[in-house]
């Protein structure tokens, strides 16, 4: 008389390795750099302030795929892969213009959070998909850290060496501050501007169509001549996302 054992459950394997949550070393490290992008994503929105439609459907799809973790890893490694790609892929135009202005510490820091993090992300979803080897993991996390700790250093440096012009004596002065200038901005032609911008992002005060463009570091100010004709000209922010900040230039 013998016993049969019953068969072992089966598990869903990648490759030669067992795909589970507890055992895929690499689905830590992909959900940690998708939220904390994500996280870096609500922030920048919360502080600009503006919903940016990509950046909020990107965070929407972040916290589905963290929620299907457990039960559905791949599932969620797809999500999640996907959705960094997409957004890295459709960010790089936007966010290089913030790398090439380290002057404006929460733009720059946001912009190595959402390429960096995001390709990270992918290297990530792509390793866990595979079931490849716990190395491979610890050096994507040791790449992380010092890329992150690079751009915080970066970041401060830029910042300290950034200064402002001094008004001078019969400037208009224009204090931009919370992303707002204000309403209206009177000056007489031939009059200059000081524009003093007290956020720490970067803005510009640009009259579309004319020379009057200024960019305007984080915590910097900028002395701007105002050689228009008389009128009434819409001045813009012409950084992404900043569409809400408007002011009219009266020039008399
Ligand atoms: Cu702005």
């Amino acid at each position: 008389m013998s016993t049969t054992l019953p068969d072992p459950p089966a598990q869903p394997v990648v490759g030669d390795r067992p795909y589970r949550t507890g055992k895929n070393p690499w689905l830590v490290p992909l959900v940690a750099l998708t939220g904390i992008t994500a996280l870096g994503d609500v922030v920048f929105m919360a502080l600009i302030p503006s919903l940016i439609p990509s950046l909020v459907a990107g965070v929407v799809l972040t916290l589905v795929g963290i929620a299907l973790v457990r039960r559905r890893p791949r599932a969620a490694v797809v999500v999640l892969g996907l959705t960094s790609a997409v957004l890295l892929l459709a960010g790089l135009a936007f966010l290089s213009s913030h790398l090439a202005h380290p002057g404006s510490p929460i733009d720059f820091l946001h912009a190595v959070l959402a390429i960096a993090g995001r390709a990270l992300a992918v290297v990530a979803a792509v390793g866990a998909w595979r079931g490849a080897t716990t190395s491979g993991a610890r050096r994507l996390a040791a790449a992380a850290l010092g890329l992150a700790g690079a751009a915080v250093a970066v970041s401060g440096v830029a910042t300290l060496m950034t200064d402002g012009e001094a008004a001078r004596d019969g400037d208009i002065p224009v204090a931009i501050a919370g992303s707002q200038f204000p309403e209206v901005v009177a000056v007489e032609q031939g009059q200059t501007l000081h524009l003093d911008n007290q956020d720490v992002f970067r803005h510009t005060f640009t009259v579309p169509d004319t020379e009057l463009d200024v960019d305007l570091p984080a915590t910097t100010a900028a002395r701007a001549l105002v050689d228009l004709p008389p009128g009434s000209y819409d001045v813009i922010c012409d950084i992404a996302g900043h569409e809400h900040m408007t002011a009219v230039l009266e020039v008399r």
